[in-house]
């Protein structure tokens, strides 16, 4: 028997009977737009000149008792994003994106980031299993060797903090590490495209747009005898939207440049920051050249606001199928063909596309429906060359999806986000609260199954969970699978069932528009 319970996280949302999620959702008034978009201010390439970049594979550093160990630097770097231009960054080692790691279900990894940019950071492994101390929690700081000052300023809740400070940002659960620190990731789950990106408090969605992103590959021995396209007819795609200023740096709305002290964007782009190039491996509307055969393409949406609706395009106007084989934590059960794809901030969809139709020369453009002018293009492939394929798609991708029912949940929650008045600006808020780190918004016991019932975007970290409903209806067919961040229309409200299992410790949830997170749209999770 379901135990139905209505729960305001932080105690201060109004109870809501399921009937009453329509209202719920207009209260949320989510804007039709998801944020304003800066405007370059330099001249913008060609589309289609530049080619794909495939990020490198980091190589580990050492290897012992099973577990492989890698080294990464958080640092400046000038970057060429714009051909013939120099992009200052904030990077890992040194490129956006930061190098891919690949690994192994079930082995474990360490990854040893070394900060030596101005700011500290915090590193999270988005779609990672991971156990809480390495979960990269946002005052879990890492301090960068001259920064000293900064760890002061969070302890002693300055003035200067914005809203952190005012609602107690002090945080006696933080643990704080200076120079280095050593993430573990035991990686006991899926195979599945995972990335990694800064999750600092108040600063993580500036810090993303400055180019601490980077992927994060898991495999298995099962994925790899399916026959999917593999080598390099398997590509990652980080699609990511940015703005350039006149000197070639990225253009950034926040009303801290220094992104130490004052969180937050001016107006108008409290809602989300959007660029007006778009990137595709940290490559202005690149270019890739194929074979005519089967690719599988491995796409995130690492932008901070932007969503896209993508569709493969050919020079004579067809559609080519974009057949999904996995959702954000691996593969389907079975594969589900679409035309238009889309995609928030931080999904990932996992998609084979046939170029086998296309004739030699021809160009298939990946365009988003959702934009407009320049931003319409995504990338382009050209097809090359004939080739053979023997890869294959199985009619059965995997037999591990969890079967959760409803029968199985020991309560629904409700949870009501709203845009409301946060000190002297707007901010986003769950349940009418902003973000606190030392309130626990919702306890749950290790194992525990639970509906949770949505009128806006969430990303939960830990767990992966399945779409039950939208607006009482089925799920999309772009639901299927096992996801960790669900999307949204205007008006919708959304049903997901999970178990929380893994580990116990502080997690988060949170709305994944990076410029939300940063403004309070934010929750604890205490598995206990
Ligand atoms: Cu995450």
């Amino acid at each position: 028997m379901t135990r139905r319970r209505a729960l305001g996280i932080g105690g201060a949302l109004g109870l809501m009977a399921a009937t009453g999620l329509t209202s719920a959702a207009a209260l949320a008034r989510r804007p039709s737009i998801t944020g304003a978009q800066l405007r370059s201010d330099l001249p913008l390439p060609l589309p289609f000149q530049v080619p794909l970049p495939v990020p490198a594979v980091l190589k580990p550093v050492g290897t012992s008792g099973g577990a492989d160990r890698y080294e990464i630097i958080q640092r400046e770097a000038s970057v060429e994003i714009l051909p013939g231009v120099t992009t200052p960054m904030w990077t890992y080692d040194g490129s956006f994106p930061g190098p891919t790691i690949e690994s192994r279900r079930g082995r474990p990894v360490t990854v040893s980031h070394r900060n030596e940019l101005p700011v500290p950071t915090v590193v999270h492994l988005h779609g990672g299993r991971t156990p809480a101390a390495s979960d990269g929690y946002p005052t879990d700081l890492l301090l960068p060797a001259a920064r000293q000052e900064h760890s002061t300023h969070m302890e002693h809740g300055s003035e200067h903090m914005g809203h952190g400070s005012e609602h107690g940002m002090h945080d006696p659960r933080a643990v704080v590490s200076e120079l280095t620190r050593d993430y573990t990731f035991p990686l006991d789950q899926r195979p599945a495209l995972l990335w990694y990106h800064d999750h600092r408090m108040d600063f993580t969605a500036p810090a993303i747009w400055r180019g601490l992103a980077g992927l994060h590959i898991v495999r298995d021995d099962a994925e790899d005898a399916l026959g999917l396209p593999a080598g390099p007819r398997e590509l990652p795609l980080m699609i990511a939207d940015r703005a350039f200023a006149a000197d070639g740096g990225l253009a950034y709305p926040a009303l801290d440049p220094t992104l130490r002290v004052r969180p937050g964007v001016r107006e108008p782009y409290l809602a989300g920051v959007l660029g007006d190039v778009i990137l595709v491996n940290g490559a202005p509307w690149p270019v890739h050249e194929v074979d005519a055969a089967r690719y599988r393409l491995r796409i995130l949406n690492a932008s901070n606001a932007r969503h896209y609706e993508l569709e493969a395009v050919t020079d004579d106007g067809r559609r080519l199928d974009l057949v999904q084989i996995g959702a954000d934590q691996g593969l389907l059960a079975a594969p589900v063909v679409h035309t238009l794809l889309p995609i928030a901030p931080a999904e990932r969809y996992d998609v084979v596309v046939d170029f086998s139709g296309v004739p030699i020369g021809g160009l298939v453009r990946v365009v988003n429906r959702l934009g407009s002018g320049r931003t319409r293009d995504v990338m382009a492939f050209r097809v090359a060359r004939r080739a053979a394929d023997d890869s294959r798609i199985p009619r059965a991708l995997s037999a591990d999806l969890p079967a959760w029912r409803r029968s199985d949940a020991v309560r629904v929650r409700d949870f009501a986000f709203r845009a409301g008045q946060m000190d002297a600006g707007h901010g986003w808020l769950i349940g009418g609260l902003p973000f606190d780190p030392a309130r626990t918004d919702v306890t749950t016991r290790l194992g525990d199954v639970e509906v949770w019932r949505l009128v806006a975007d969430v990303h939960l970290h830990l767990v992966g969970f399945r779409v039950l409903s939208r607006s009482g209806r089925p799920p999309l067919p772009h639901d299927a699978g096992l996801k960790d961040t669900v999307s949204l229309r205007p008006g919708e409200a959304v049903e997901i069932i999970t178990r929380f299992d893994g580990y116990r410790g502080r997690y988060l949830f949170h709305c994944h528009n990076a410029e939300h997170e940063d403004m309070g749209m934010m929750a604890n999770l205490e598995i206990v």
